[in-house]
């Protein structure tokens, strides 16, 4: 600290002033090394991946033609392949995989943020991608035991637990649930409501197949049978929360289907578990029918209807992550208004360096640390490895700068205070949130 002492000239009475002394550059340097540590030591509670308790069998993911024909890198893939796309989708899986592999990683320098996570990942794995011999690669995988490799991918990840996506509409994946699992303690579930809640025209057909006595009119009893079907699933999934992904025409409140469902099903089982129910707007499905999963859009979301649910229901929680880049200012001033809200994850389209930064950066600057940065997304195994090895790369240089800039303004923080901030920000914060009381 330094003293000041100045003369106030209309009263001649000495002002003293203490005045934070600013950081030397080794301090800074010291301070930013410390916080990007917490980052990168931090384990992580990953909140939203496609990924499938071992339990499931081959639903889960993993090797390295899954990380090749994974659906972000078949779109960029067909940036470069001049086959028609149905030619493509009639490939073994296997064949596909060496396509991809010879345009993205053969012809051209894989450059690309889903690319560079390929590398990122064999290279964590101790495989040395510069030899560019995809046969190599393969056998390596191939000779890995799936139980160890589990472990051993999430422990490279740095990943205690990985949230899946469990749906009941999902044809491989309700009967494994129905006949009963013993889980994974390091997977824990979350309930998906999309076919439900985007096509009853069909989901009410599929909720009467399974003994339902539901109609196609939304009346009171089948809105009772659809929460008893939440009620069933959501006990036998031990779901931590209820997700949906949704339209940019997303609207509430609304006489649609979609909001009134939201309204007398959703919302009253939340309401009644405690569960929160997580939002993902801004996703246009099937813009590009031809490339499959890889064919979906984003687009600009009105935040209004967010903020009519925000407000009309208070002691509810919802989670929200936004696919446009351009949704995200608004996103987090509705944040610094509604504590009913967490934000999370960069999601899909905004799982880059550089909107991760500018994001992270955006949140911490208006909502301190009550946010939840980063989820992966994984679809297979391995990709925690990049997925998070990038993330928290990006997150720890924006935490480091805020930190600095804190140590600029005369703060210090102690590393207990900072391990404190950095779990909350990788798990702490979002549990807090979902175990508050509704
Ligand atoms: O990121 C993805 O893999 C997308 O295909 C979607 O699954 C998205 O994450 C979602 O949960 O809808
Ligand atoms: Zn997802």
């Amino acid at each position: 600290m330094r003293l000041i002492v100045r003369w106030d000239r209309g009263s001649g009475i000495a002002l003293r002033m203490t005045i934070a002394r600013p950081l030397h550059g080794s301090q800074r340097v010291a301070l930013g090394q410390r916080v990007r540590r917490a980052v990168q030591s931090v384990p992580i509670d990953d909140i939203h991946t496609h990924l499938y308790d071992p339990a499931f069998g081959e639903l889960l993911l993993w090797g390295i033609d899954e990380l090749l024909v994974y659906h972000y890198l078949v779109a960029e893939a067909f940036r470069y392949l001049d086959i028609p796309y149905d030619a493509f989708w009639k490939l073994p899986g296997s064949r596909r995989a060496e396509l991809i592999w010879d345009q993205l990683f053969v012809r051209h320098s894989p450059i690309s943020e889903s690319c560079r996570g390929v590398v990122t990942t064999l290279q964590a794995m101790g495989l040395d991608p510069r030899k560019r011999d995809l046969a190599a690669i393969r056998r390596w995988f191939a000779s890995q035991k799936l139980e160890r490799h589990v472990d051993r991918s999430l422990d490279l990840a740095g990943v205690n637990t990985v949230c899946m996506t469990n749906s009941p509409f999902d044809d491989l994946e309700r009967p494994v649930w129905i006949r009963g699992l013993r889980r994974h303690p390091r997977f824990k579930a979350a309930l998906r409501v999309d076919p439900l809640l985007l096509n009853w025209r069909v989901a009410w057909r599929q909720l009467a197949a399974a003994g339902y006595k539901v109609s196609a009119a939304l009346n009171s009893r089948t809105i009772g049978e659809v929460r008893r079907f939440l009620d069933d699933w959501g006990r036998r999934m031990d779901a931590g929360f209820l997700m949906v992904s949704l339209p940019p025409t997303f609207e509430f409140p609304s006489r649609g289907d979609t909001a009134t469902l939201i309204e007398k099903a959703v919302l009253p089982h939340c309401g009644d578990t405690g569960r929160p129910f997580a939002l993902m707007p801004g996703v246009k499905r099937a813009v590009n029918p031809a490339l499959q999963l890889a064919g979906d859009g984003v687009g600009l979301c009105s935040l209004a209807p967010l903020q009519r649910l925000l407000a009309a229901y208070p002691n509810h929680k919802f989670a929200v992550t936004a696919l446009a880049r351009e949704n995200q200012h608004e996103l987090c001033v509705l944040a610094r208004k509604f504590r009913n809200l967490h934000l999370f994850g960069c999601w899909w389209f905004t799982n880059t360096p550089s909107l991760i930064r500018e994001i992270t950066s955006m949140r911490a600057e208006l909502l301190g640390l009550s946010f939840t940065p980063q989820h992966s997304d994984a679809r297979v195994l391995e990709q925690l490895v990049y997925k998070w090895r990038h993330s928290r790369e990006v997150i720890g240089e924006v935490l480091a700068e805020r930190y600095v800039a804190l140590g600029q303004a005369g703060w210090s923080v102690s590393d207990a205070e900072l391990e404190r901030d950095v779990k909350g920000l990788f798990g702490g914060e979002f549990a807090r949130f979902c175990a508050r009381a509704a």
